[in-house]
């Protein structure tokens, strides 16, 4: 068996994480064979409450689970974690835009990033889910110099989980025949799931998605609106946000960081953006990207076509202003 590793979940008494959790101590994300030590975060009002995952996660008996750490203090949480969920945050409301959470949170992420440059092992991988996700990650990274840019990512992988299961629904086929639909840009209702590059695999043959639904209405209206508002229709009928699933795709993203992507099927991530598809430099932002040796890279020269240009010129204008924000309310 190897030695554990250790994993910080932060927010670790809320409703993603309780989900989340499992996923991890069961072996879904790091692999089989993987110890683990867990530390959790929460504030200390939650700390009862965390006594109870506690006491549920030795419950579950878990054979790769060595220890488990509760804790409200970021010394302890990040102690040379070699990958981190930042889950804690407060969550958004019904009717609440990803905006009005941004000064509440970003603060949050800035103290972590202090933290984790101080604490954490300098190869750490970096999940930031709490919203607004994409600029907590790009304030994170700032406040962790001594790690490299390219540990720290967002998640969108809900969103391309929401898009391949439209998609599936659609065709009337396995989700699991579904690849590479992609997200761009911010983890907002202003993000651009593209179904271009989109295929499905039936009977071993793979085609391209737009050649089986030539309904350009439907992949350019209701597809797109209908994932980008899939957060709020949940908010509306759960009257809380999206958790399971949440935590699902916080494990695939972690998962394919961690193991890598299979050969020709790409994912995606809020990364750091190094100018690719014309998009501006250092913002955080959700491009296709293949991963191997736990490195990411983004994958080139995919078609962007008029409509799609302006759709990913307007969430890269939304990322850009949320920066502007989360750079002041940090300088306070
Ligand atoms: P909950 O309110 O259930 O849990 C959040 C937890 O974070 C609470 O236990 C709270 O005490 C803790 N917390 C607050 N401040 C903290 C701090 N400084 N350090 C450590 N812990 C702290 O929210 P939950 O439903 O779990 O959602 C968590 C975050 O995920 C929210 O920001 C939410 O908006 C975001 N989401 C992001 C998604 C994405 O795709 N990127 C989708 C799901 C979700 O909306």
């Amino acid at each position: 068996m190897a030695e554990p590793i250790k994993v910080v979940v932060t927010g670790a008494a809320g409703q993603i994480a309780y989900s989340l959790l499992y996923q991890i101590a069961s072996g879904e994300v790091f692999g089989r064979n993987q110890p683990l030590i867990l530390h959790l975060l929460d504030i200390a009002p939650m700390m009862e409450v965390l006594q109870g995952v506690v006491m549920e996660l030795e419950d579950c008996a878990f054979s790769l689970l060595s220890a488990v750490v509760p804790t409200t203090d970021p010394e302890v949480a990040f102690k040379d974690v070699s990958s981190a969920f930042l889950v804690g945050s407060m969550p958004r409301k019904q009717g609440m835009e990803r905006k009005d959470l941004l000064s509440a949170n970003v603060r949050i992420f800035k103290v972590q990033g202090e933290a984790l440059d101080k604490f954490a092992k300098k190869d750490v991988k970096v999940l930031v889910v709490g919203n607004p996700a994409n600029t907590n990650a790009l304030i994170c990274a700032k406040y962790a110099p001594s790690i490299p840019r390219e540990n720290f990512s967002a998640m969108t992988r809900l969103d391309q989980n929401r898009a391949q299961a439209q998609l599936a629904g659609k065709l009337q086929v396995p989700v699991s025949t579904i690849r590479n639909v992609i997200i761009w840009g911010n983890h907002s209702s202003t993000q651009f799931p593209d179904a271009a590059s989109a295929t499905v695999t039936n009977g071993g043959k793979e085609e391209k998605i737009t050649n089986l639904i030539q309904d350009a209405a439907y992949v350019q209206g209701k597809f797109v609106e209908t994932v980008q508002k899939r957060g709020a229709a949940v908010i509306a009928a759960r009257k809380m946000s999206s958790a399971m699933s949440a935590a699902k795709a916080a494990s695939d993203h972690m998962r394919d960081w961690w193991c890598g992507t299979a050969p020709g099927s790409f994912v995606s991530m809020g990364v750091y953006s190094d100018g690719s598809y014309g998009v501006p430099k250092d913002i955080v932002y959700s491009f296709p990207v293949s991963v191997s040796n736990k490195k990411w890279s983004i994958v080139q020269n995919l078609a962007v076509d008029d409509n799609a240009r302006k759709m990913l010129d307007a969430t890269a204008k939304e990322l850009l202003e949320e920066k502007e924000e989360a750079l002041l309310v940090c300088q306070d």
